[in-house]
């Protein structure tokens, strides 16, 4: 047993530096290649050789607050931390139908169904509260500064 996992790890480093020298003989960027290697290799998440850690200045599009999803009765991020003048974007990644209701009536979406967005702009800064009136223990916040 020990000898086929030995045997299996020495496969997979070989067939990912045979995928390298590839990528580095067509210029194929190291992290296609490193992707499709893992591919190839059924999927095992510890040859990603392109993980590299991200800087400051990396894309982090779901950290910046304006895009929340709505998943498993719940929203994410649960505080949405944006600034003045940013649209965020309600998108229903649940398979049951949810709806994004100010309390305050600052914004009221139709029902959303599966894969359905929602967009509101904040166009002052404060704190807005909102719920799914369907499920009220749904609830969430945008903190707008
Ligand atoms: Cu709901």
């Amino acid at each position: 047993m020990k000898n086929r996992i030995v045997r299996w790890v020495a496969w997979a480093a070989a067939a990912v530096m045979v995928t390298l020298a590839i990528g580095a003989l067509t210029g194929t960027p190291i992290e296609q290649t490193a992707h499709g290697a893992q591919h190839r290799a059924g999927g095992m998440r510890f040859i990603r050789i392109g993980d590299a850690p991200a800087g400051d200045d990396a894309p982090t599009a779901a950290a910046d607050g304006s895009q929340v999803v709505v998943d498993n009765f719940s929203f994410t991020p649960a505080t949405a931390a944006v600034p003045v003048g940013t649209t965020v974007t309600w998108t229903n990644h649940d398979d049951i139908p949810h709806n994004v209701v100010s309390p305050e009536q600052k914004f009221k979406s139709p029902v959303l169904d599966t894969d359905e967005k929602f967009s509101h702009t904040f166009e002052a800064a404060g704190t807005y509260k909102y719920y799914c009136s369907i499920h009220p223990r749904m609830t969430g916040q945008v903190v707008v500064r």
